[in-house]
């Protein structure tokens, strides 16, 4: 596949990606596009979507917000699948031609907010089968180690499947059975095995994450500084559509796609190639 010579990418950082399962990408995003997502973000979070979920007790400080599919409500949101170099970082990242845009999640963690984001990976969350499935984890706002989401490095690789886990404090585990899938271990307590990755973000940088690298992210401690996220889901051509028994994440329905069917429809749009 050709590779387009004005994308922040190289082929030692797509090795990277492939080896380590996760990377930072400096300055993917021009400063227009994130002041045009900002704003979206802070539309949304006035008047969210169906499938809002705030993950903060009440009582406790701070805010864990979080809604999907902004791409269907706002055209800033819109025209970042379709038209940012997003879709060229996928590609290239999934070494596949077609991409498929699958969904949006927006995690924004204000100021003072203490929840964490459980360990977990996303696939099991998704009724996807297939290895081309890549996040872009956008921040809006500047975001230093120690309130970036961390990733342990290689997991993606382990060939195991961990069951899927609510964004609450403690996390309760979801009704989807699959026999591949078996508890997440407990990360903190051996920290020592693993090599965690994590960076200090200015806005315009993001990190691309395979859908099987193990992840979890602190609260924001910070007093003063908000930190907004969204994370977009992109599938390659190997992806197919897939069953899971329970309640899969999120719950994206009417598409009308039966097991083993590639993904692209209406509700899951191709975004690569363009259509001419
Ligand atoms: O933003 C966070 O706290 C976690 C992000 C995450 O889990 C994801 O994008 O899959």
């Amino acid at each position: 596949m050709s590779h387009d010579a004005t994308l922040p990418l190289t082929d030692a950082d797509v090795a990277r990606y492939q080896e380590d399962g996760a990377i930072c990408i400096r300055q993917a995003f021009a400063r227009d596009w994130i002041e045009r997502l900002g704003a979206a973000i802070d539309a949304d979070m006035k008047t969210p979507g169906p499938m809002v979920r705030i993950n903060t007790p009440a009582g406790k400080p701070g805010l864990f917000f979080v809604d999907f599919q902004l791409w269907q409500r706002h055209d800033a949101c819109r025209d970042f699948a379709f038209t940012s170099p997003a879709a060229d970082i996928a590609a290239r990242l999934m070494g596949s031609h077609e991409v498929v845009y699958y969904h949006d999640h927006l995690l924004v963690k204000e100021p003072d907010t203490e929840e964490r984001t459980p360990w977990h990976h996303d696939q099991p969350y998704y009724p996807i089968d297939g290895q081309q499935i890549v996040s872009l984890w956008l921040p809006l706002d500047a975001v230093s180690r120690d309130v970036c989401v961390e990733y342990v490095r290689g997991s993606h690789r382990w060939g195991r499947w961990f069951a899927p886990k609510f964004f609450r404090q403690g996390g309760v585990d979801l009704q989807v059975q699959d026999a591949r899938f078996e508890a997440v271990p407990d990360i903190d307590a051996e920290r020592g095995k693993h090599t965690f990755l994590a960076w200090d973000m200015e806005p315009g940088d993001v990190i691309a994450f395979h859908a099987l690298t193990l992840h979890g992210a602190p609260g924001n401690r910070s007093s003063s500084r908000r930190r907004r996220a969204w994370a977009t889901r992109w599938c390659g051509e190997d992806a197919r559509y897939a069953t899971r028994v329970g309640q899969i994440s999120p719950p994206l329905e009417g598409h009308g796609l039966e097991p083993g069917d590639k993904l692209a429809c209406d509700l899951f749009p191709r975004v690569r190639p363009i259509a001419p």
